[in-house]
């Protein structure tokens, strides 16, 4: 969602510079490899209400027994790292907008489907079926009326296709196997052209064997900008957030937390942010500290926006929204479907921050 820069930042104003990151581990670690087997074991079993919130018992003097940690503390101390660790850096970073090149007028973008590796939180790596190594997919963005060519490499041990989710085009276009074209085998090469329909917040993504090829991460966001700009189209901050819920877990932008990216914005600043769901759930978006202004569904404008706190992003869905920054801090941006996004481990998954910078 961010660059480094960007991520740094938010880091500073979260308090999390590496020393003071390398001071936390140190202070937590050895609470934390103590306490998760207790805290694991003993999650469902009822604990004496006086050791825990006691805390530990007085050592004596001259004693040098490292103090027992009770399971509250253990839990806390795993909430806090996890918190300490956002922004968590890893490797790989998806979503980044893709230059075209421009043949006779026609923004062509190529996409090549490989197995990579891919880290969704420190450490965590898992196989990814991606466009350009990334997940999600390279950021296509182009206008309404536009030429573009779009042409598929599969270099996977499966056939596959792209679907433009969103998009009204012909039906030749519409990149579904054995309805409007043939499936794209493993070595071939497919394009796909047309004129730029609809404007608005729209993806791509396989249409072939999709509950797997999607979940893996064959999905990319495709925003279309009106010819005739709106009153939300300058925004200060546009950020698309892209959900998933498959082979990878529970992600925002293909990484989950701690490595989810904050959104940040300045004080006062207009942030825009487009929804979509790539995944096969529900996903109640909730912010903290301001609320949304919702003013686009699917793409279409909204002739009455309306305003929330927390938004249902179904599968196949997008959501616009504008949300006024007027409220400094960092507040936490997640899946109300508290599963989604919290454990007694603490928080991972649909988490992240918006940082409203003073
Ligand atoms: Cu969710």
């Amino acid at each position: 969602m961010s660059d480094h820069p960007m991520d740094e930042r938010a880091a500073k104003l979260l308090g999390g510079t590496s020393s003071r990151r390398r001071f936390l581990r140190d202070t937590t670690l050895t609470a934390v490899v103590v306490g998760v087997a207790t805290a694991c074991k003993n999650s469902a079993a009822a604990k004496p209400i006086a050791q825990s919130a006691a805390g530990a018992a007085p050592i004596p003097s001259g004693s040098t027994a490292v103090p027992a940690i009770s399971p509250a503390d253990a839990m806390d101390a795993m909430h806090e790292k996890g918190i300490k660790a956002f922004p968590a850096a890893t490797a790989g970073k998806g979503n980044q907008l893709i230059e075209p090149r421009i043949h006779d007028g026609v923004k062509t973008f190529e996409l090549t489907a490989r197995k990579i590796r891919w880290e969704t939180a420190p450490g965590n790596f898992v196989e990814a079926w991606a466009y350009n190594e990334q997940v999600p997919g390279p950021q296509i963005r182009v206008r309404e009326g536009d030429r573009v060519r779009v042409i598929l490499h599969n270099e996977l041990p499966e056939s596959t296709a792209i679907h433009f989710h969103g998009l009204e085009l012909p039906n030749a276009q519409d990149g579904v196997p054995f309805i409007t074209q043939p499936p794209v085998k493993g070595g071939q090469s497919y394009t796909y052209e047309f004129t730029v329909p609809n404007a608005g917040s729209h993806m791509y993504h396989s249409h072939h064997n999709s509950a797997k090829q999607v979940g893996l991460g064959l999905l990319g966001a495709f925003i279309v900008e009106p010819k005739v700009k709106g009153p939300h189209d300058d925004p200060d901050v546009d950020q698309v957030f892209i959900l998933n819920d498959g082979a990878h877990g529970y992600t925002f932008n293909g990484k989950s937390f701690p490595a989810t990216a904050p959104l940040v914005a300045k004080l006062g600043q207009k942030l825009r942010i487009r929804f979509m769901n790539e995944g096969m759930m529900i996903h109640p978006m909730h912010l903290h500290g301001m609320h949304m202004t919702v003013i686009a569904k699917d793409g279409w404008p909204l002739s009455s926006p309306w305003k929330c706190d927390t938004l249902n992003v179904a599968p196949g869905e997008r959501w616009d929204v504008v949300v006024n920054c007027n409220n400094p801090g960092t507040w936490a941006f997640h899946c109300h479907i508290l599963p989604h996004a919290e454990s007694d481990h603490g928080m991972f998954g649909m988490v992240t921050a918006l940082v409203v910078q003073e």
